[in-house]
């Protein structure tokens, strides 16, 4: 099947909870249904972001079987039949897994399901982690090679990414880059709703993330102790995971914690976003940095560090400030300075809303996919 159709039917498997790869998965299923694509989610649960009760976006929930004999419920199994069910009952021309572990080994199995008339399209994309940690393990290298090289098309959320999985994996086909993407008209928020945590006064700094180890959450406690040693100060770390334990810790050592504020997983962060004066993200490395891309988006300055994919979002000294992982110093000086000075904070603010305006916008991504998947289907006809 040819197709010039504009109307496409995709299918989309992602993980449902605040992880970056999930987050843009249900922004591109929503973006595309927006455009008139019929859009299928594929989870476990409905996704953290899946907001608009669109009329062409469907969530199809995956329930395993729980039986004794099985020492877990077999969801990656149950997943499989699930999409092949969905492909078969809606003729749906491409799937979109995103982060290949374990997406899109489910997704070649579902398709080995089908016939060969209702056989899809796969696109995988790949986020940072199922490459750099989790498919570059040796328990999970070959199947990720695997999906990867039976794959129809393979997209990069940066050119580092796209590098590193290049040298991990020496595939024998092409990567595409497509960035991550905001809708910058949700982010420009013009009148502040009163937030009851957020304190008068104090100069607020962020930090946002699954406290997982990759983001150094105890690094942005130590850039703050530096930062409350100059001026009044509060902290707001959002969001859940392992290392918030250690991150508390070492607040409670340095006798800060009564200035840390711990909120959990946010869902409006577009809201909460324009009470920073800056955002703190000192990851061993970013495969792109989708927090870093919605602060700018919200005006607000970022440091970050010089690691990864973030590279190509932030240029440094103008859009943000990347610094050497663990340089607790250089980012203490640069956090201390642009909190002190109103005009430098604003003028970053300006040329971040600017920047992701011009290149990481919704208008701008959302008809490279569409590229993309019209390409492929004409390149793999059914
Ligand atoms: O940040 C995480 O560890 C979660 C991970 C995910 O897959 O959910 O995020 C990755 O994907 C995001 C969306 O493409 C990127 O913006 C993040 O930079 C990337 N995280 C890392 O590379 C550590």
């Amino acid at each position: 099947m040819k197709t010039n159709e504009k109307r496409l039917k995709i299918g989309i498997s992602c993980h449902t909870s605040t992880g970056g790869s999930g987050i843009v998965a249900t922004e591109l299923g929503l973006a595309l249904a927006s455009r008139g694509h019929e859009v299928h989610f594929v989870v476990d649960n409905i996704p953290f972001r899946l907001r608009d009760n669109l009329e062409n976006v469907f969530c199809h929930i995956v329930e395993p079987v729980n039986y004794p004999v099985l020492n877990q419920p077999p969801y990656y199994l149950a997943m499989a039949s699930r999409i092949a069910e969905v492909v078969e009952e809606h003729n749906i021309q491409i799937w979109h897994a995103h982060y290949a572990i374990p997406h899109a080994s489910i997704a070649l199995l579902a398709k080995e399901m089908l016939p060969q008339e209702l056989k899809f399209c796969l696109i995988t994309t790949l986020h940072g982690t199922d490459i750099t940690i989790v498919g570059a393990d040796p328990s999970l290298h070959r199947i990720t090679k695997y999906a990867m090289e039976h794959s129809c098309a393979i997209t990069a959320v940066s050119n580092w990414l796209k590098h590193e999985t290049e040298r991990e994996f020496q595939l024998s086909k092409p990567i595409y880059t497509i960035y991550n993407f905001i809708d910058p008209s949700r982010f420009n928020i013009k009148n502040k709703a009163r937030i009851p945590f957020i304190e008068k006064n104090k100069k607020v700094v962020m930090h946002i993330s699954n406290f997982r180890a990759v983001k150094r959450v105890t690094d942005v406690i130590r850039v703050f102790k530096k930062i409350s040693d100059k001026m009044d100060a509060q902290l707001i770390m959002v969001g859940e995971g392992p290392e918030k334990v250690s991150s508390v810790g070492v607040a409670r050592q340095l006798g800060i914690l009564n200035k840390v504020k711990y909120i959990g997983n946010y869902h409006n962060i577009e809201e909460l976003l324009p009470h920073a004066d800056l955002v703190i993200q000192p990851s061993e490395h970013e495969s792109f940095g989708m927090v870093a891309l919605e602060a700018m988006a919200s005006g607000v300055p970022v440091i970050a560090t010089k690691s990864g994919g973030i590279q190509e979002l932030i240029i440094d000294g103008e859009t943000g400030f990347l610094c050497e992982v663990g340089d607790i110093e250089t980012m203490a000086d640069w956090a201390i300075q642009v909190l002190f000075d109103k005009k430098l904070q604003k003028e970053i603010g300006k040329r971040s809303m600017e920047r992701v305006k011009k290149y990481f916008s919704v208008d701008k991504i959302i008809p490279q996919y569409e590229k993309l998947y019209i390409n492929t289907i004409n390149k793999h006809k059914r």
